[in-house]
């Protein structure tokens, strides 16, 4: 006999506040400012624009022109430049009179002006560069024209964290056509980075025109390819100033370096007696660490001395960079010359030559007023504390720099080498960049100037450029100029959302992001319902850290084996760490043990393609999905009802059933209007057991929903069906109003 059971209808409206969404800041700048507090409204910026600045400070209305010509052409709007003190003024730049290198500003937006002042002209040039992060994406497309552009109230006070904030441009290995040397320098302005240095000069190729000797680039510019192609190129003094000028108007400082005595392979196949052998090379067209050495010869450091005086009167830079990296020493031990000179100098080694040799030109630079920078092998046998020590094999370096009294910029293998795929230096670790030592006292601590991105080029051209300093550079600049710690997967999950799109609208080909480099998928053996979890790993050195108990995986968890089976109930959260830094692709999941698990299961429709969870079972393989629709372990139906029948397998008096949805609406994944549940002894008769709905009134977020209904106690029951009724067109306030909904189920647990 068949028992009626009342129609259970039970509707519980939850009134969900939109939490994540309205909290977060409405802005996101990069690097992030050393404090930022939101104001009540929004400055509407719109034809016409007046800027008011101190005219006769010839820097501060430089910057002022700056702002007005970026706004002319993002918004067509006429915009004029006047004199601090008339009118009212849409924008105010100050210049408050400080330390000419300071770089700390202040940036005040409110409903009726906008007020930028700087320390110095310096730190309200990087006002500006606020000021623009704080308009959207769009305000960067050249061709889209608004009538007015709200840029949100606010109160920005900043400093950077660290003074040298570089990235190195290897024009050598490859060459770079100057507009593209000038559209990276204009990246590197907008987020703050102030120093190019570049590299001008290495065994590959010279690429930097010198009047005194035109060899260097009829001859040094250029290389055969082992295909027989010819490859190469240079910059003209004149192209070269107009470089400079352009980084100067961005507050970026070029520092030009000349390598010496080692990668100098291209200026003696220009000039062969510049070498100890005399005999003539060719500029070297394979990669790696060269035997052409320049000679320490008199004619040498007349040579040398004869290109840095043409090179000084390009740069205004404080700052030489000599290379210095790299300096293999057979040629010196082979020539009679040099073991003569060491001889005379009471010179132990060739290392001692080398030291003699960067400390002969380290005076020449100091007596013109230069500061000498060179990589870490300077530090070989002594070097004056005046120079700047760049440290690039590792932190021990940077150390012992320290240590010593030079001042440092550190740019290690480990951190700071965008040659390295974006696979074995993802972001993560980029951001983690911490340029000061471990264990260094506070006093030497403040000899660590900062750092910079290397970008070497052996395998770097225009075309992949892009995706290999984007978005790492942006990782360097939050590193290098703020102090504070970000959350790391906030802040990946904002630089996605929010500035991505933005380098995307100017052009720039962002490469992937770290979550792109590690894949973690789940699967289940249908027949034992074993869990496993496949670490596909496109880095190497991965490490996968696990808990079962809710917490986030620290590098102290349990290390995950893949082979490790996975089938006692609870929660696996999940995390890969490489070197010990997290990368933003947790997972997490639940194992459940329940009377329905591993039973056969039918659909009467199936799940999209795209979305069919662990297989034919994933309703009933014992695994809670996460709340990522893309995680592998749901099921989604596309303007479909879900309807299943569960074969229990024998009668079995029940007590609960629970089946469990996502609402995650902007992702046009919507609750089931109704879950109803029908019992049956013999899949013939069907009993309904009743039927819940939620009605839920938030527009966003995205959580999971557990539909549970009471089953009648005291009745066996071998057979299970379950209607979820998909909601129908997606209501008229969502974007996708009148498309048909999805509906996104995971485990139906049976008790
Ligand atoms: C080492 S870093 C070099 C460069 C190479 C680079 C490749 C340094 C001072 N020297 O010459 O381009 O490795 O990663």
């Amino acid at each position: 006999m068949m028992l009626r059971l009342p129609l259970a209808a039970v509707v519980l409206t939850l009134m969900v506040a939109t939490t994540a969404a309205a909290q977060r800041s409405p802005v996101f700048v990069v690097p992030a400012p050393d404090s930022m507090r939101m104001g009540d409204g929004a400055f509407l910026l719109r034809d016409p624009v007046t800027i008011a600045a101190d005219l006769d400070n010839v820097r501060l209305a430089e910057v002022a022109e700056f702002l007005a010509t970026i706004l002319r052409a993002q918004t067509g709007y006429a915009v004029a430049v006047g004199p601090a003190g008339g009118g009212s003024p849409s924008i105010v730049l100050e210049d408050r009179g400080g330390d000419r290198d300071a770089e700390d500003y202040e940036l005040t937006v409110s409903p009726d002006e906008i007020r930028i002042a700087g320390t110095s002209a310096r730190g309200a040039f990087w006002g500006i560069q606020t000021l623009r992060q704080l308009l959207p994406p769009a305000f960067e497309d050249p061709v889209n024209r608004q009538a007015e552009w709200p840029i949100p109230a606010v109160h920005v006070r900043d400093r950077p964290n660290f003074p040298w904030r570089g990235s190195l441009l290897d024009v050598s290995r490859h060459f770079f056509p100057v507009e593209f040397v000038e559209r990276y320098i204009d990246l590197l302005s907008r987020y703050k980075m102030n120093t190019l240095h570049w590299h001008l000069t290495d065994d590959q190729g010279w690429r930097i025109e010198i009047s005194r000797y035109p060899r260097l680039t009829e001859v040094g510019a250029w290389r055969t390819e082992p295909d027989g192609s010819r490859y190469g190129g240079f910059y003209t003094q004149e192209e070269i100033r107009r470089v400079v000028a352009y980084a100067r108007q961005r507050n970026v400082t070029v520092v030009p370096e000349i390598e010496m005595p080692g990668h100098a392979q291209a200026a003696i196949a220009s000039y062969p007696e510049l070498g100890c052998t005399g005999d003539s090379v060719a500029v070297a067209a394979s990669w790696g660490v060269m035997h052409e050495i320049y000679c320490p010869t008199e004619g040498t450091f007349t040579f040398l001395a004869e290109v840095l005086e043409e090179v000084l009167a390009l740069f205004p830079s404080p700052y030489v960079h000599i290379g210095g990296d790299e300096v293999p020493k057979d040629r010196w031990r082979q020539c009679e010359d040099c073991q003569a000179l060491m001889r005379r100098e009471g010179l132990a080694d060739e290392a001692a030559l080398q030291r003699w040799f960067v400390e002969r030109i380290e005076r020449w630079l100091h007596e013109r007023g230069r500061t000498l920078i060179g990589w870490d092998e300077i530090l070989e046998g002594g070097l004056s504390t005046t120079a700047i020590v760049q440290a690039w094999r590792g932190m021990e370096y940077a150390d012992s720099a320290a240590r010593r009294g030079n001042r440092v910029i550190v740019s290690p293998t480990s951190h700071a080498y965008f040659d390295a795929s974006p696979a074995s230096l993802p972001l993560s670790r980029v951001l983690a960049f911490d340029p000061i030592p471990p264990g260094l006292d506070s006093s030497a601590a403040n000899l660590i100037l900062g750092g910079e991105a290397n970008i070497w080029t052996e395998y770097i051209t225009t075309a992949n450029f892009d995706p290999m300093v984007f978005p790492r550079l942006l990782g360097m600049s939050q590193a290098l100029w703020s102090g504070a710690p970000v959350d790391t997967a906030s802040w990946l999950a904002q630089l996605r959302t929010r500035e991505i799109p933005r380098l995307e609208v100017i052009g720039v080909r962002v490469g992937p992001e770290d979550r792109d480099l590690v894949r973690l998928t789940t699967t289940v053996d249908t027949s034992t319902l074993v869990v496993r979890v496949a670490v596909e790993r496109g880095l190497d050195g991965i490490e996968v850290h696990y808990t079962t108990d809710g917490s986030s995986p620290t590098v102290e968890s349990d290390v995950y084996d893949p082979e490790m089976p996975l089938d006692e109930p609870g929660t696996i959260t999940m995390r890969p760490y490489l070197d010990g830094e997290p990368l933003p692709v947790t997972r997490t999941f639940g194992i459940a043990h329940h009377r329905a698990r591993g039973q056969p299961i039918s659909l009467t429709s199936a799940p999209r393609p795209q979305y069919r969870g662990t297989g034919s079972r994933t309703l009933i393989d014992g695994i809670l999905a996460s709340t990522d629709h893309h995680d592998g372990l749901w099921q989604g139906f596309l303007g479909q009802d879900l309807e299943a029948t569960i074969d229990l397998g024998a009668p079995a008096a029940l007590d609960s059933l629970t089946a469990t949805f996502l609402h995650a609406p902007q992702s046009w994944i919507l609750l089931p209007r109704s879950v109803a549940v029908w019992l049956s002894p013999d899949s013939v008769s069907w009993t309904p057991a009743g039927e819940v709905s939620y009605e839920r009134s938030d527009r966003s977020g995205r959580d999971r929903q557990a539909f549970t209904l009471a089953l009648p106690a005291g009745v066996g029951y071998r057979y299970v069906r379950v209607l979820a009724r998909n909601p129908g067109p997606l209501p008229a306030w969502h974007a996708g109003a009148g498309r048909p909904s999805w509906i996104f189920a995971d485990e139906i647990v049976v008790r």
